[in-house]
């Protein structure tokens, strides 16, 4: 896709920033595609007959980042059957949250347009997962997990929103505030990069 056939969005922020929460409305309104690598582990770590099932699980848990070509090879595959189908916007939410993968992503799939960052207290983000834990049914929505979580973020993650916001290219919104009204500076935050 080097040669700008698709166009894609990065959507970083910590744990429970609320990625997920925007990305669908900006679905239903700008006619994104939505690609959480989140979502796309955890289907693969289910997935019968997977080679990965076991490491995704113990990287989730643990709150470490699952090794590079497992989330890229996921990422490329399910770009590519959706440009097929006629796509070419992509949000791709909770990645690339290692050095190594924005790297390599950019030198091998596709250069990304820019990155949505939600910036969050870390406080608002416990409260917001530990709520959420109670139905989630997700293995790293518990108080040891979300602070593995956040020390990943910050440690490994951080580095990567510096890196993109060094050339210009990360447009900030902050999520301590409603749904509506985050998502409101989301749309104004993006029309200033044309969308
Ligand atoms: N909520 C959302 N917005 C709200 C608001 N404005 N006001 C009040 N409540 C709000 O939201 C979280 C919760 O908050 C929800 O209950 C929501 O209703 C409420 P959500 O939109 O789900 O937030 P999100 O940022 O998407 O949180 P998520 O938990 O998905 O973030 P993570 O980044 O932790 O999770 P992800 O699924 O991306 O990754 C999980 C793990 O996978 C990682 O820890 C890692 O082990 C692995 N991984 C990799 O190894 N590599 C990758 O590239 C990606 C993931
Ligand atoms: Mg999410």
């Amino acid at each position: 896709f080097s040669d700008g056939k698709v166009s894609v969005v990065f959507v970083l922020g910590g744990p429970g920033s609320g990625k997920g929460t925007q990305c669908s409305r900006l679905v239903k309104d700008h006619g994104f595609v939505h690609l959480s690598a989140g979502d796309l582990l955890r289907a693969e770590q289910s997935r019968k007959g997977s080679r990965y099932g076991e490491l995704i699980a113990t990287h989730i848990r643990e709150g470490t980042i699952v090794p590079q070509e497992v989330t890229i090879a996921l990422l490329e595959q399910a770009i590519k059957e959706n440009f097929e189908k006629g796509s070419t916007k992509f949000l791709v939410d909770g990645f690339p949250r290692k050095m190594d993968q924005a790297i390599t992503f950019e030198d091998s799939v596709a250069k990304s347009s820019f990155t949505l960052f939600f910036e969050c207290p870390e406080a608002t983000m416990l409260e917001r997962l530990m709520e959420r834990g109670k139905t989630s049914g997700r293995t790293d929505d518990n108080i040891e997990s979300i602070k593995k979580r956040f020390r990943t973020f910050v440690d490994t993650s951080m580095p990567v929103v510096e890196y993109f916001d060094k050339q210009g290219k990360v447009v900030k919104v902050s999520c301590n505030n409603t749904v509506d009204q985050v998502y409101s500076d989301v749309e104004k935050a993006l029309k200033t990069r044309g969308i």
